[in-house]
């Protein structure tokens, strides 16, 4: 029988993925690397690497033990190609063999690469997902909005989750509407579960302590589940401790508080550690058990078969310029406190703090703060696109760029969002506690003690109403901007105009 390579990426740690399904554990080999290129594509958080090369190893020991060839490379193993295609070459070397079995990557980048391979590489459909690549173009064939919740209706008919018959359990869809609390005074959950670093983790906290030193984020401690069963006790920490609560506390945000009631689970579903139905399935159970409400359970399993399926269609429709996309001309560079958290701005140095410490933060902070204030002050999207790549443990291509390009900064002109996500610093306050602390008077709405959410938003405004000064979605803001006297509207632009000089000329802002 002829040898074939079963290509194995860090973020398809799954039993059932494709290419193991169509392989023979009897001839095939499992190719499975650590290499410099996909750790450096951009340049990952300590922890989003420490936890892919834990997670690799540890299921590579289990393939082992099930009865399959695994030939595995470490990334310090003196042969070591550096790229995934020079490693299977170097593995066709070896074994002799002529022909890969792969399962879609995640990234266009590697796809490519991928079919560059001077094997042949048989890339199967990642069927991890609820949604096929073709399913999400019959269902956007014709239609003039994607809007995310027609779409989540058809998932949620599909999958019969949350279901009475044929019509939504307790009568509506979306709950949305009763999970905009704001920040509570006391948060009764501890966080997800910590997990301790056994052998096969230290390993490999040494081995990125001693190559990614210099890189942006704290690797210790680290505390995340790096198989399938520590992932699975995770989530059923999640599901009692938490998701009671999660609905009604999902946009809200606080200084000391870094998880809140949310999961923390995306980088474990995003690597094949957890699947999308038994995630979806225990927190149907809770609720049909009575221990979480509709307005939580229904709210999270939103967020998984509604936007996380979306997102990937949208960016497998879109193709592989969609993260070059750039609808508002946006060209101002990253300012430096996205790495170093150094600003005035409490609740961004907070939000930066935390995705240093934990690679994590939820999506509010992702999007209002971090997001919302790069949109404003016009930061290059590729820019902000790498940054959201690099900085999260649950970041692939797939995911981010849609939310990031799309969702946050409206650089796709569109498609993800009907109108920018932008907002003046009223909605942090009312959302969080950041502003108590902050050196900036949310307030105050112009001058230099102003928050600076308050005048960028004005100004951000004034600057595209070409743009967006028909949408009947934003009508209400510039009609609130016409009616602002000139001085004021004059303040709030002044005031824009000295802020982003002064963080152009490197002043601490
Ligand atoms: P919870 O709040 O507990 O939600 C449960 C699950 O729902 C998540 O684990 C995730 O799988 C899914 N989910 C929720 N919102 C989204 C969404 N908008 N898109 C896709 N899945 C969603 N998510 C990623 O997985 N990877 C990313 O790189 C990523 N980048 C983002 C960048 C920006 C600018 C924004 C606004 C959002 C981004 N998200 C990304 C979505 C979301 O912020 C994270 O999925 C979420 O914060 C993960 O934390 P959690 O597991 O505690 O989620
Ligand atoms: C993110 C990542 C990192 C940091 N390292 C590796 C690696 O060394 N080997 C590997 O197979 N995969 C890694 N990954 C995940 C890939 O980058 C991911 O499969 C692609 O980006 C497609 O989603
Ligand atoms: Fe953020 Fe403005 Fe509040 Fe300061 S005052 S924390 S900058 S929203």
């Amino acid at each position: 029988m002829t040898t074939r390579l079963v290509l194995i990426l860090g973020d398809q740690l799954s039993e059932d993925i494709a290419a193991l399904r169509e392989a023979d554990r009897d001839s095939d080999v499992v190719v499975m690397a650590e290499v410099m290129d996909e750790a450096s594509y951009v340049p990952h958080h300590p922890k989003k690497i420490a936890f892919l090369f834990a997670a690799m190893r540890k299921f590579a020991a289990r393939l082992t033990d099930d009865g399959w060839t695994v030939r595995y490379t470490r990334l310090d193993d003196p042969d070591n190609a550096g790229s995934i295609p020079g490693e299977l070459l170097r593995a066709a070397e070896a074994t002799g063999a002529t022909e890969v079995l792969a399962t879609e990557p995640g990234e266009f980048r590697l796809i490519a690469a991928l079919e560059d391979c001077p094997l042949p590489v048989n890339q199967f459909p990642d069927d991890r997902f609820l949604c096929s690549h073709a399913e999400f173009e019959a269902w956007a064939e014709g239609r003039k909005e994607l809007r995310m919740e027609w779409f989540y209706r058809e998932m949620r008919r599909k999958t019969g989750l949350l279901m009475a018959g044929d019509k939504p359990e307790g009568g509506k869809w979306n709950y949305d509407h009763d999970n905009r609390k704001p920040a509570p005074g006391e948060v009764s959950f501890g966080g997800p579960m910590r997990f301790t670093p056994g052998e096969t983790v230290e390993e490999v906290l040494e081995l990125v302590e001693a190559r990614f030193a210099d890189s942006f984020g704290t690797l210790r401690p680290f505390w995340f589940a790096t198989d399938q069963g520590q992932a699975r006790r995770a989530l059923a920490h999640f599901v009692t401790g938490a998701l009671p609560r999660f609905g009604d506390y999902q946009d809200a945000m606080l200084d000391d508080e870094r998880f809140l009631y949310h999961s923390v689970i995306s980088m474990y579903l995003n690597a094949g550690l957890l699947g999308w139905r038994e995630v979806c399935d225990a927190a149907e159970e809770a609720y049909r058990a009575g221990d979480a409400p509709l307005n939580a359970v229904e709210g999270f399993i939103r967020q998984i078969i509604g936007w996380r399926e979306y997102m990937r269609g949208i960016y497998f429709r879109e193709g592989p310029d969609y993260v070059r996309r750039n609808a508002l001309g946006h060209d101002r560079k990253l300012p430096d406190f996205y790495w170093t958290a150094d600003t005035k701005m409490r609740c961004v140095s907070r939000a930066v703090e935390q995705t240093r410490d934990e690679a994590y933060a939820h999506h509010i902070q992702r999007l209002m703060v971090t997001g919302n204030f790069a949109l404003l002050a016009g930061i290059d999207p590729h820019e902000v696109h790498e940054w959201y790549l690099a900085v999260y443990a649950d970041a692939y291509e797939w995911v981010e760029a849609p939310n990031v390009i799309g969702m946050s900064q409206f650089a796709d002109g569109g498609i993800v969002g009907s109108k920018p996500y932008v907002s003046g610093g009223n909605y942090i306050r009312k959302m969080s506690d950041y502003c108590t602390k902050c050196a900036y008077d949310v307030g105050e709405k112009t001058g230099r003690d102003a928050c600076p959410f308050n005048y960028l938003y004005w100004d951000f405004l004034h600057r595209h109403r070409d743009r967006f000064g028909r949408n009947p979605r934003m009508a209400q803001m510039y009609r609130t901007w016409a009616r602002m006297s000139d001085e004021r509207r004059e303040a709030a632009v002044n005031s824009a105009e000295a802020f982003l000089a002064r963080l152009d000329a490197g002043e601490r802002v």
